[in-house]
């Protein structure tokens, strides 16, 4: 970075928030599973939006490119540096206001990590709600930058729907600030609308009123196994119907439970062991379980359902899904295609998905049934990165690059009515497919929000509508 860039960085935040030390900024350099590996010039480490404005003024007026960082744990590469940007990292903009429990609402800080607002709304009598595995580091501006959706959608949608208002930092460091949370607010543009999902291209989110939800006590937690996803997708139709206190629906086949649970899979009970089986969680004031039987009782499962008896048992029930991203990267760095197609079409989405993954190359598949939402890992295709200089060398056709493979994964998506990405993110690793399903207006569209909002065109330049 330019040594003046860097004094004036230093000046906004103070010496030892502007880290250059190649050891320290390492970390801030690579994705979440290892893929996306670049360098940044330098991290900076404000703690107010006016700090967050001083820093994007500086960049702007120096067409110094940035890269704007919350918890890191973005699945599609786009908190990452790939160019040598300045990384922007938002961790300590991390100040949860008092709930206004009154409306149901918080003000927070775009630091804030996911499982502090839990427990900070579950003490007020409330909860948010929004909910996923990697709520001990993600932040609340990185969920709203990518729209993050999690095992609760089904019940109280994306963060979209729970945002209210944004505070943010525009491409040339103006502050846009509407965070009064009225409910019915017509005055224009919705701009908290647009910057969720953005994905840092649009601004630096530093504020966000959100919307709290009522805290459910009683909880029923079962898994329920299935002979295959046709029958398990029938199922699902007949719970969402019949169950008004639905809070979770998510998939899992029978490769990726035996992932997980590795030995311990021989032994595991039935439920789990069939070949598609549904994480059901019902969530109420009054205790839900009468309910969820007389429910459950008319479904064609493929063994007995396991119902969790207790907090420790419903926590591993959970453990089983949630694990599933850590025992895929312990394959090394797959290819993750989050993609979403219509509910009708997931059965034969999956029967046709092994055909177009090449042979030598893993494939596993789970994800959030209720929304349509499948997460594709294809594994051992990047091993050899991974696993550099050690670990055999993955054994697949010569034509089988990272890029056909996604290629012909989401073409199959497409064909199948489906998104090429329904809560990650089109982030850097999906910039090259956007045009499968994004018209040339659209992308012209989206371009000219990006040069009006960020008009020297700094943040996040390699993500999303790279190349505008
Ligand atoms: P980062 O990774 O730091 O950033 C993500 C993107 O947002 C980047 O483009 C970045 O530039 C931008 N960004 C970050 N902060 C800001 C800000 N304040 N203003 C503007 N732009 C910003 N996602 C789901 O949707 N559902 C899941 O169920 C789910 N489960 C996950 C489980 C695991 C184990 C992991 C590792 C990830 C999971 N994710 C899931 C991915 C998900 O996108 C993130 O966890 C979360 O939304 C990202 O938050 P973050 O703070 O880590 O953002
Ligand atoms: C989940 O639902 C996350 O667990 C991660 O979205 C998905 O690892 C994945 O592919
Ligand atoms: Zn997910």
């Amino acid at each position: 970075v330019d040594p003046d860039v860097l004094a004036k960085l230093r000046a906004i935040v103070g010496e030892r928030h502007v880290l250059v030390d190649p050891d320290l900024t390492a970390g801030y350099s690579v994705d979440w599973t290892g893929r996306f590996r670049g360098s940044a010039s330098a991290v900076v480490r404000p703690a107010s939006t006016a700090e967050v404005a001083a820093i994007v003024r500086i960049c702007a007026a120096g067409r110094s490119p940035l890269v704007v960082q919350g918890g890191n744990t973005g699945l599609v590469g786009g908190s990452v540096p790939m160019a040598g940007e300045i990384v922007v990292h938002l961790g300590r903009l991390d100040h949860l206001e008092p709930v206004d429990t009154v409306a149901a609402q918080v003000t927070v800080g775009a630091g804030v990590r996911l499982a502090l607002l839990h427990e900070h709304a579950r003490l007020a009598g409330l909860a948010f709600g929004v909910d996923l595995g990697a709520r001990d580091s993600c932040t609340i501006g990185g969920m709203i930058a990518t729209n993050a959706g999690g095992i609760n959608v089904v019940r109280h949608g994306m963060m979209r729907q729970q945002v209210m208002g944004i505070e943010a930092v525009l491409g040339d460091g103006s502050v846009v600030s509407h965070l009064s949370g009225l409910p019915k607010d017509n005055t224009g543009y919705d701009l908290a609308g647009l910057l969720t999902g953005s994905e840092g291209t649009l601004g630096v989110i530093t504020r966000a009123r959100l919307r709290l939800v009522p805290r459910y006590d009683e909880r029923v937690t079962a898994v329920l196994g299935f002979a295959d996803v046709k029958a398990a997708v029938g199922a699902s139709g007949h719970l969402r119907r019949r169950l008004a206190d639905l809070d979770a629906l998510e998939l899992m086949l029978a490769p990726g439970i035996a992932l997980v649970l590795g030995t311990d899979y021989a032994s595991a009970p039935d439920a789990l062991r069939a070949p598609a089986v549904l994480l059901v969680e019902v969530a109420a004031h009054l205790d839900p379980t009468d309910a969820f039987a007389s429910v459950v009782e008319r479904l064609d499962l493929a063994a007995v359902p396991l119902v969790a008896i207790g907090s420790e048992q419903r926590a591993r029930l959970w453990a089983i899904r949630e694990g599933h991203t850590e025992a895929i990267g312990r394959l090394g760095p797959p290819i993750k295609l989050d993609v979403s197609v219509p509910i009708a079409e997931i059965a034969r989405f999956v029967a046709a998905l092994p055909a177009v993954v090449p042979d030598g190359a893993g494939l596993v598949v789970f994800g959030h049934l209720g929304d349509g939402n499948l997460h594709v890992n294809v594994t051992g295709v990047l091993r050899s990165v991974a696993n550099e200089g050690g670990g055999p060398p993955p054994v697949l056709p010569p034509d089988a690059t990272v890029e056909s493979i996604e290629h012909d994964v989401l073409t199959l998506v497409v064909a199948h009515g489906g998104s090429i990405s329904a809560e990650h993110g089109i982030g850097i690793a999906k910039v090259r497919h956007l045009t499968m399903c994004r018209s040339a207006e659209e992308i012209a569209a989206f371009r000219a929000i990006k040069r009006a909002l960020d008009p020297h065109l700094i943040l996040n330049p390699s993500v999303l509508v790279a190349g505008t």
